[in-house]
């Protein structure tokens, strides 16, 4: 934990809970010291082992039972503590007491997810990412459970179990890991047309983002905010990033699925360790309760966003991540979300895709947690009392005092006793509702394609060509050409520049239909209307043994300033000397280290470096300039750069053409990509 880091109310509950064994004595389970713990108990020194062994019998049944099961979606995860902070009391919408009161930090956590893969799967792959928080309030736990993305693929939640199968390997053969290419994930998605907004949206840079620090997050439903007059206004909740909304490129997050399956939570645990905590604004979109019909689209379809043009984000807080996990178990594993855990000043709209959820994310708990006692788990207590009549169960950790365990009673007062709503009880919204019980979907859900060509209107040029390229991609793994021609057909009503790049990639007959006739565009949906910042972004320098002490010293003072982390790479461990005599240590080799790790590279190189040395250097700057990332070159490295005709183009910076080479590499590298670079001659 940092040092300057005051304890949590949370942090002071775990903190019952947390056990350092190191320094102490080994003991059973029982605590009994054992005077051996290297061999079992034997029948003479080459003899079987005995029954009577005990602490053998304790030790491998422990480590036999050591496995739960993972969730069956957003298995692959990591977690990190932190505060929230309110700007300015939200009294006019919401009685919630930690959106009022701007002078108490409310204890947070956060777990951030892939949702297809496996627990153990790589963590750069196209999906979508779970990015859930558990805001320990003093009005209990309030579970904003949320993802990267604002819409979801289906409409009604009773079609969810169908939507995970479809993604998940598949069945017969058990292919492919955590990925969405193949025929029956899009087999589901063109026989569930509602998925086409979603589509568009996983299948562009929002599906391989950069970090979890650099996503947005969306709570998707329509929710409620009921004031302490009972009235109620309808609310989307937003997180956005400080460091902005980025992306990886595709090639790039493919290789990084190889060189290092835990990108993300490395990003994560290492920005933490060294004090850049990750930030998200919260963010409100407030409709009035009398404006319900007012948009042309229904706003409980959770198919559609409200348009931030249309319905602007209000910012009302901040969430700082400041605690890395102490134990990945006993946090990322066994905390439990749940939409339904509300607090006074928040309800729930009709969304029935929400509705659903309500039902499931309890009943998920009872067979990965095993038993319905998982809520006195230390990270699922709430920092407030809590009490009931509810007892017993596997593991049960309270003692629970006393001859009465239910209600009414008059042997203990009629207590644990309701409060009313004027005293902070709970109560649902009275909201009126006078239907026809019906399975049915309502006409106003109907309309699946107009949002999704708002999204597509709303990209960059560049934006638009990862769309195609991430289609034909995915396309071109489905085998069946049935699925490939469906899918042509269906995105042909939200765009045909997009449905025939599709058909040509995967050499499918083009589509006849005609696409959607929406013109506007929401530019807060494009990543190029994002904050840029050289913060956080990793930058490599390149060096050798007689480097030029005075550049790296500068660029590196620069860059630091700014906010971005400096490594170098070599082709040896150990230390160089500079020009000046002066020693810096090397992070990474050219065995151990790779060109997707950095966003930045800086060649600096040295005295006399030798063949093998510049051609390492070589492929790693010639990677970054694949994948549009800064490159600077120092007048000892520029030969690299132009053996490889890379030299005089965009946001490549030579020491010999920049006034101030610092400076300017800075900008290049605040700038993240330079698309406008054609990387094929
Ligand atoms: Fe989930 N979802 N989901 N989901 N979801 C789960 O609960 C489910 C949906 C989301 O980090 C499961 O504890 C249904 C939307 C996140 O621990 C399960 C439906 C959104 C996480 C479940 C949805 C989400 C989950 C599996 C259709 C964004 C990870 C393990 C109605 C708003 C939570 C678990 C964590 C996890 C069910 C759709 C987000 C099975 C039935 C929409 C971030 O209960």
């Amino acid at each position: 934990m940092a040092e300057n880091r005051k304890p949590t109310k949370k942090d002071e509950q775990l903190e019952k809970y947390t056990v350092v064994d190191k320094g102490k004595k080994l003991t059973t389970n029982t605590g009994l010291k054992m005077a051996e713990d290297e061999f079992s108990l034997k029948a003479g020194e080459r003899g079987p082992t005995l029954l009577e062994d005990f602490h053998f019998r304790e030790k491998m049944t422990h480590f036999d039972h050591e496995r739960i099961p993972e969730r069956v979606v957003h298995a692959r995860g990591y977690s990190a503590h932190g505060e929230f902070q309110v700007y300015e009391p939200l009294k006019e919408f919401t009685k919630a007491g930690f959106l009022n009161d701007t002078s108490k930090t409310t204890p947070v956590f956060v777990r951030f997810s892939t949702v297809a893969g496996s627990k153990g799967s790589s963590e750069t792959v196209r999906d979508v990412r779970g990015f859930s928080t558990k805001f320990y309030t003093d009005e209990g736990n309030y579970d904003l459970v949320g993802n990267n993305i604002p819409v979801f693929f289906i409409q009604d939640a009773i079609k969810f179990p169908d939507l995970a199968h479809a993604v998940k390997p598949e069945p017969h053969n058990g292919m492919p890991q955590a990925a969405s290419a193949h025929d029956t994930f899009w087999d589901f998605i063109a026989n569930n047309q509602e998925s086409a907004h979603m589509a568009m949206w996983a299948m562009s840079d929002r599906g391989i983002p950069r970090s979890f620090r650099m996503m947005e997050g969306f709570g998707v439903h329509t929710f409620r905010l009921i004031n302490d007059k009972g009235e109620s206004h309808f609310v989307k909740f937003h997180w956005k990033p400080v460091l902005g909304t980025h992306s990886l490129v595709w090639d790039e997050a493919q290789k990084l699925s190889g060189k290092d399956a835990d990108f993300h939570r490395r990003d994560l645990w290492e920005s933490i360790e060294n004090g850049e905590y990750p930030e998200y604004e919260l963010g409100l979109q407030i409709i009035k309760e009398e404006d319900e019909f007012s948009f042309d689209f229904d706003i409980l379809d959770p198919t559609k966003v409200w348009p931030e043009e249309e319905i602007p984000v209000k910012i009302v807080g901040k969430m700082t991540l400041n605690r890395n996990v102490d134990n990945v178990f006993a946090e990322n594993e066994q905390v439990a979300f749940h939409p339904g855990s509300i607090v006074p000043g928040i309800d729930f709209s009709n969304d029935p895709l929400l509705q659903g959820r309500l039902f499931s994310y309890t009943d998920t708990q009872l067979i990965r947690l095993g038993g319905p006692n998982f809520h006195e788990i230390p990270i699922n207590r709430p920092v407030c009392p809590f009490h009931n009549n509810q007892r017993d169960g596997h593991m049960r950790q309270t003692v629970n005092r006393g001859q009465v365990s239910y209600g009414n009673n008059s042997l203990a007062d009629n207590t644990p006793e309701t409060t009313p709503p004027e005293e902070g009880g709970f109560e649902h919204y009275h909201e009126r509702i006078d239907a026809h019980k019906i399975r049915a979907r309502s006409d106003s859900f109907k309309d699946h394609f107009s949002q999704a060509r708002l999204f597509w209107n709303s990209m960059s040029d560049p934006e638009k060509e990862h769309i195609k390229e991430a289609f034909s991609f995915e396309l071109g793994k489905v085998g069946e050409p049935s699925v490939q021609k469906q899918v042509v057909d269906m995105f042909a009503n939200v765009s045909r520049e997009l449905s025939d790049t599709i058909a040509e990639a995967t050499g499918t007959e083009k589509a006849v239909g005609t696409e959607s006739q929406v013109t506007k565009a929401s530019p807060a949906l494009s990543q190029e209307n994002t904050t840029f910042t050289p913060s956080g972004r990793k930058v490599g320098i390149i060096a050798a043994d007689g480097y030029n002490a005075d550049a790296v010293r500068s660029a590196a003072e620069k860059l630091r300033a700014e906010g971005a982390v400096i490594e170098v790479i070599s082709a040896k461990g150990g230390e160089l000397t500079g020009s000046d005599g002066t020693k810096l240590g090397v992070d990474h080799t050219f065995l151990t280290g790779e060109s997707v790790l950095f966003d930045a590279l800086l060649a600096v190189g040295g005295k006399d470096t030798d063949r093998p040395f510049q051609h390492d250097a070589r492929y790693f700057l010639l990677e970054a300039f694949q994948h549009f990332k800064p490159i600077g070159a120092t007048k000892d490295a520029a030969a690299w750069l132009e053996a490889e005709n890379m030299n005089d183009r965009p946001g490549v910076v030579l020491e010999d053409n920049a006034a101030d080479f610092p400076k300017a590499f800075a900008e290049a590298v605040a700038s993240h990509r330079f698309w406008g670079r054609d990387i094929m001659n």
